[in-house]
């Protein structure tokens, strides 16, 4: 590692200290200028603790002036040293008045204030606000905010801030002030500031409780026809939220700004939501069936945070799950509600056992409520927010949905307007139920994913069936020793004549055994159904119960399920030597036939029950993952089966009913299958026309897109021309754009690093912007493996040279990007060699972020 100068000290849990002071008021005054903005802050302090020095955060700031008290310091009373202020002698309760400068224009990190295009925007979670102003940049100092922004008038015709507005005026010289006053006391990375010339989409909802609340949506110029799908789903969380927990909306004013420039998905500052613009804008032309998913999910889940992270905060940045994985099952359950509740489902497993359980197996592995952090914004993780949910989805299935609603008015009404810890949500929920949780709150302290090992045995003279559960947790890099879990584990029994029986068992120890009497027949046994806890199991199930369990389980998730691990059970064979045509079972083709034949009504259930599971997927069943063993295993089954069901895939496609396009859950499942159909036939020499024709016929961008990949994964020579036609096409919508550029970056052929090369000099790719640095990037490490992992390490030099240009200019963004490299003792020798070596290039530069340098330097010690 570089020597560095830098301070990098990791914090742990344990070592929380409450505030020595609280602010309980803040009144901020912003003068924009992408140059030199100029802030200046006035506060109320009151001391908590005797003789505790003020200590206040700050980064990249230009102090001018500080008083106490209307009393201006000097130089000698305080000390500006490292990232922090200090005033050692203060008194118990004071006016701290600080102005500060700060340079928008230059801040490429995108945290703290920053330009979006011309527009001026703010990131303060996790800890961006201290590029604003000094401050105590922590969630458990909560504040009363009062702002108010000044710029020029004729170019700004909107300054939003949080709360509501109380005041609008123009001076003489032609500036616009704006003032704005939020009711309930915050954290300051909620705290949120934005000005710029915008569309405005305008609505209003009526709560419950029958106030009136003004919904305002701004989008940049232009875009306003792409705004309304958000605005109504918007509505339907606020109105879900009253339905399903009884909770309603609390100002009266609800804005959402949707921004080119933003380092994630979106952010929930109170009453000034800031979005991604990918997951605010949609129109039928340039939105796929998953951009309409994805923002009906989002807008949900920023405004459930009203109540699960703004109205109850983090005491810490350990707490961050508190929020967000309570957050994001809140979500689920929403999209659930409003579309098909197992296809969401199917889609938040698939994220676990990618993702979340690669993260578990890789040198960043962490609890959903971590131990030690040296740069928080690298614990924005799918541990913490997706396994986090998975976490309080186990805790509903064990209470039932009634006694989890109950718990969770528990915890509001006992921590509202505080910041709270995950264990005070346990305890709750304990309360709420009268139900000892302790075993339980492993769950946040454990990482690692548990095998469960499941058997079964039938007695057929005592009627008598034996379900036998085993759990345990390898060591993982942060924590080797592991105990007992309590796992809820739903089971259905699929006895003979249609009979079936459902259970909920809870194992609470390493070995566990149930028995259940009077059961007339040896049943087939569906494990974990509905994915009941993110584990991964082995169950010693026969292949032809699998299938069995495919074709007759009544949860579709369970379905889906089984056939996944039916193929993975046969990539392994086909790995260890068996011949792929003859480890396929003729029961497996008749079973996809009938359903090719016969969808039925839930036809995007179909399509999945009818897929490979991604490389991804199967990558997580193994220590040292046999990448070319997996990848040619896949493509001989894809080939396989597009060959043996040539003909039924192309009547199907024929069969599932086109008309215009609509965002419903039936229309979807048509688009889904008729994709799928089509993904098969593209693997069969004469293609070619239907590929085309489906391209040139499409009215929508989902039909576009499944045109476009079906080529690609085929690769045959329609893609290229139809790439260019999409790119012509759409050459000054960066939106779709975006999706052009992950297209080439996900090409598998060698072709890509030509294919990335001149999308990076295309007039609208920018360094600047991580929507773009993701979709060419992101794409190119996280979704094509062949190429990622080119035998001659040309995967990773790409990908290397992305993260230390990345970087330089936005250090969070670049920590995401390197992922992929993190694991490289998972890979074959000399994959390991060359994936070290580009890690060991990044370690030795001398100017590496706090971001990228935890991962490394955690991936190499
Ligand atoms: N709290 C937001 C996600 C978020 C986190 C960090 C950010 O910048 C470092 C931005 C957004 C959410 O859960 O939606
Ligand atoms: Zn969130």
């Amino acid at each position: 590692m570089a020597t560095d100068q830098q301070n990098r000290q990791a914090k742990s849990r344990h070592d929380y200290q409450p505030p020595a002071f609280l602010i309980p008021t803040i009144d901020l005054h912003f003068e924009l200028d992408s140059a030199a903005t100029i802030v200046s802050s006035v506060m109320q302090l009151r001391r908590q603790t005797a003789g505790a020095a003020l200590k206040l955060d700050g980064q990249h700031l230009k102090l001018l002036q500080v008083l106490i008290d209307n009393k201006q310091l000097s130089d000698a009373q305080y000390d500006l040293s490292g990232e922090s202020l200090t005033i050692p002698d203060v008194p118990d309760a004071f006016e701290l008045k600080i102005v500060t400068q700060i340079a928008p224009v230059e801040n490429t990190a995108l945290e703290g204030l920053y330009m979006a295009g011309n527009s001026y925007c703010t990131q303060c979670e996790a800890e961006g606000f201290r590029r604003i102003s000094y401050f105590l940049d922590r969630p458990d100092v909560l504040s009363e905010y009062r702002v108010t922004i000044k710029a020029a008038a004729a170019s700004y015709p909107y300054l939003l801030s949080n709360g509501n507005k109380i005041a609008e005026h123009i001076t003489a010289d032609g500036s616009r002030i704006v003032q704005w006053h939020d009711p309930f006391p915050k954290p300051c990375y909620l705290f949120a500031l934005v000005a710029g010339d915008y569309d405005l989409l305008e609505d209003n909802f009526i709560t419950a409780s029958g106030r009136e609340v003004a919904l305002q949506l701004f989008v940049d110029k232009g875009q306003a026809h792409r705004g309304d799908f958000a605005l109504q789903a918007l509505k339907r969380a606020m109105r879900w939220d009253e339905q399903r927990f009884n909770l309603e909306y609390d100002l009266d004013i609800y804005m959402v700004v949707a921004t080119d420039f933003f380092n994630m998905g979106a952010m929930e500052n109170k009453g000034l939501n800031v979005f991604n613009s990918k997951y605010v804008l949609a129109e039928t032309a340039t939105a796929t069936d998953r951009d309409y998913f994805n923002i009906e999910s989002i807008i949900g889940h920023e405004y459930f945070h009203n109540w699960t992270g703004n109205r109850v905060t983090c005491q810490d940045w350990f707490q961050l799950s508190l929020k967000e994985g309570l957050t994001v099952f809140r979500d689920q359950e929403f999209s659930a509600d409003m579309g098909s509740a197992t296809l969401c489902r199917i889609d938040a497993v698939k994220l676990i056992r990618t993702a979340q359980f690669a993260e578990d197996a890789s040198p960043m592995a962490h609890p959903i409520r971590p131990e030690s952090v040296l740069e928080m914004n690298n614990f924005y993780t799918v541990t913490v927010y997706d396994k986090g949910a998975e976490v309080i989805r186990m805790l509903q299935t064990i209470l039932g949905k009634e006694g989890f609603a109950q718990g969770m008015a528990l915890y509001l009404k006992r921590h509202d307007g505080q910041a709270a810890t995950c264990d005070d949500f346990i305890r709750a929920m304990q309360d709420a139920n009268r139900y000892d949780l302790s075993q339980f709150a492993l769950w946040y302290s454990q990482s690692g994913t548990t095998q469960l090992t499941a058997s079964q045995q039938y007695d057929a003279a005592t009627q008598v069936l034996t379900l036998t559960l085993g759990q345990s947790t390898a060591a993982t890099a942060d924590q080797s020793v592991k105990k007992a879990l309590l796992i809820p584990v739903r089971i259905e029994l699929l006895l003979s004549g249609n009979e079936k029986q459902s259970h909920l068992l809870l194992l609470t120890e390493y070995d566990q055994v149930f028995s259940f009497n009077n059961i007339s027949n040896e049943p087939v046994v569906v494990w974990l159904e509905h994915f009941s806890a993110p584990v991964k199991l082995q169950q010693q199930s026969s292949d032809d119960a699998l299938l069995h369990i495919a074709a007759f389980a009544t949860d579709g998730v369970a379905r889906w399920d089984a056939i996944q691990q039916f193929w993975s059970r046969k990539v392994a064979e086909v790995i260890a030597g068996k011949n792929a045509q003859h480890v396929l079972p003729p029961k497996l083709f008749q079973m996809m036939q009938s359903w090719l034949r016969d969808p039925g009504d839930d036809k995007a259930l179909i399509a999945e029950l009818l897929s490979l599971p991604d490389f991804e997927t199967l990558a997580e069943q193994y220590e040292q993952i046999p990448v070319d063993g997996i990848l040619s295993a896949l493509e001989q089954f894809r080939q396989i089966i597009a060959d043996r069901l040539q003909s039924d895939f192309v009547s199907c496609y024929q069969q599932v009913p086109v008309s215009a396009y609509q965002y419903d859950e039936a229309s979807v499942g048509n688009r889904r299958l008729r994709a799928l159909c089509l993904g098969y036939i593209a693997f069969q020499h004469n293609s070619q026309q239907l590929l085309q024709a489906h391209y040139h016929q499409a009215d929508n961008m989902s039909d576009t897109i499944a045109a476009l990949m079906a080529s690609q994964q085929a690769q045959t020579d329609t893609f290229k021309a139809l790439l260019a036609d999409f790119s012509q096409r759409w050459n000054s919508d960066v939106l779709v754009m975006d999706k052009a550029f992950g297209l080439a970056a996900t090409q598998p052929s060698e072709q890509v690093f030509t294919s990335i090369e001149e999308m990076q000099s295309h007039p609208l790719f920018s360094w600047k912007n991580p929507n773009r640095v993701r979709a060419l990037f992101s794409a190119f490490s996280m979704r094509n493996p062949r190429q990622f992992h080119s035998a001659d390490g040309k995967g990773y030099q790409l990908l290397q040279y992305a993260v230390a240009k990345m970087d330089a200019i936005n250090p969070q963004v670049a920590a995401r990007l390197i992922t992929p490299l993190l694991s490289w003792r998972r890979y074959d020798e000399s994959r390991q060699q060359a994936m070290r070596n580009v890690l060991q290039v990044l370690a030795d530069s001398s100017s590496l972020s706090n971001d990228v340098f935890e991962k490394v330097s955690r991936s190499l010690s």
